[in-house]
């Protein structure tokens, strides 16, 4: 189980990134720098940013680190610790998406986003090596894209902002990878701070750090990696964010996230599917919570924070129905178990959860976990505690 004292039971299972070592191993030679950015889970703030709505994620300690040294050929060279025996070679000029697929599209895509925002990017020798698990919900790719990002534009002598860093690494992931996100992963790897969650408001283009220690109410932050994925959920994605624009463009508004709470009923009204009903009102009660969450931190009340996260959890099973077996049964088995508050955290059909829990008590809550995944015959979940740690940035 989870230990509060263990650095091993952490997000990163104690593993720390060697991109350096990796380097000179398969490359040759010493990296001019090396970089970092992290994975993340979602505090609360499910499935709104793409609705310009409101999101409270916070970088966990589980990075991609690259280690990168200029080239003057024009070419990307890149390995990484997680595809060992493979080298990718890439071209930059004339590079397009769809010309690199697989992990290293990621790579080569970022050096495309950048030119594609203006930004320099310059040939360059990449290893890569990450400790954020694929696949978990946790943001191995905006990780990468973020690091990656990151060290090219800064070996092109270019300083990026936070924000502007999370807008080259997100046109990376919807133009070049091919996958339509919304902005807050790559917000939350580029721009979070230690101690705190990053409140995102899409719309407003409005960022704040809002402090964050669970263990001052004696609680902890306790992940459950369900190792659930299923494979539906790339369709699924793309299809709730079709239903969100549509419903927006026939209530008249550029987002759902003009709607106030109390308009919320009026809007239900005109529209003329359950389904679309449902989805809208996930939105709007969404953003609520979010807010309710942040006046909350911002009073240091971590625990009472708790029952907005059991209703975004409902919210998203039962309305926005983004949710699984897996990830249900792990929320229950926590809350039943005693935890303050639980939800499943990214874009869901598997990935993981979020829980609050009495110091004293995870033990007892992950035991409790792991024993409902066994009786409903699922593999045995991943447990770990995370706090919330640094955004992208230089390493040494
Ligand atoms: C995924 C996406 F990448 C994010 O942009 C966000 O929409 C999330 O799902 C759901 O809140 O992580």
């Amino acid at each position: 189980a989870a230990d509060p004292d263990d650095p091993s039971s952490r997000a990163s299972g104690g593993a720390v990134p060697r991109a350096a070592e990796l380097f000179g191993r398969v490359l040759g030679g010493a990296p001019d720098a090396v970089f970092s950015a992290p994975g993340r889970v979602n505090l609360i703030g499910e499935h709104t940013d793409y609705n310009q709505g409101l999101v409270l994620p916070f970088a966990i300690d589980a990075r991609a680190q690259v280690a990168v040294r200029a080239r003057d050929d024009g070419r990307l060279r890149v390995v990484s610790g997680q595809q060992p025996g493979e080298t990718v070679e890439v071209n930059l000029d004339g590079l397009e998406p769809g010309a690199v697929t697989g992990w290293a599209g990621y790579v080569a895509g970022a050096a495309w986003a950048l030119a594609e925002r203006g930004h320099r990017a310059a040939g360059a020798d990449l290893a890569l090596d990450s400790t954020v698990p694929v696949g978990a919900g946790l943001s191995s790719s905006a990780a990468v894209e973020c690091s990656t990002a990151l060290a090219l534009a800064t070996l092109a002598g270019d300083r990026l902002a936070p924000e502007e860093l999370a807008r080259v690494a997100q046109l990376d992931e919807n133009r070049f990878v091919g996958v339509p996100c919304g902005l807050m992963d790559q917000m939350a790897s580029s721009a979070s701070r230690a101690g705190t969650v990053l409140f995102f408001d899409v719309g407003a283009d409005r960022t704040e750090h809002i402090p964050f220690d669970p263990a001052t109410a004696g609680l902890v932050t306790l992940l459950v990696d369900t190792r659930a994925h299923h494979s539906l959920a790339d369709g699924q994605y793309a299809r709730r964010r079709a239903t969100c624009e549509a419903a927006a463009e026939t209530l008249g508004v550029d987002s759902l996230s003009r709607i106030a709470p109390g308009e919320l009923d009026a809007a239900l009204a005109g529209l003329g599917d359950d389904e679309t009903r449902r989805r809208v009102r996930h939105v709007v009660t969404e953003n609520e919570r979010v807010r309710a969450v942040v006046e909350l931190l911002r009073t240091g009340a971590v625990r009472d924070i708790g029952p907005a996260m059991v209703a975004s959890h409902a919210s998203l099973r039962d309305d926005f129905e983004v949710s699984c077996a897996e990830l249900d049964v792990a929320v229950d088995a926590a809350l039943a178990a005693g935890a303050a508050g639980a939800r499943m955290t990214g874009g869901g059909f598997g990935g993981s959860v979020i829980a609050l829990v009495d110091r004293d008590r995870v033990d007892e809550v992950g035991a409790a976990v792991t024993g409902a995944f066994a009786r409903a015959g699922f593999t045995a979940p991943v447990l770990r505690l995370v706090s919330p740690a640094d955004g992208a940035g230089a390493d040494g």
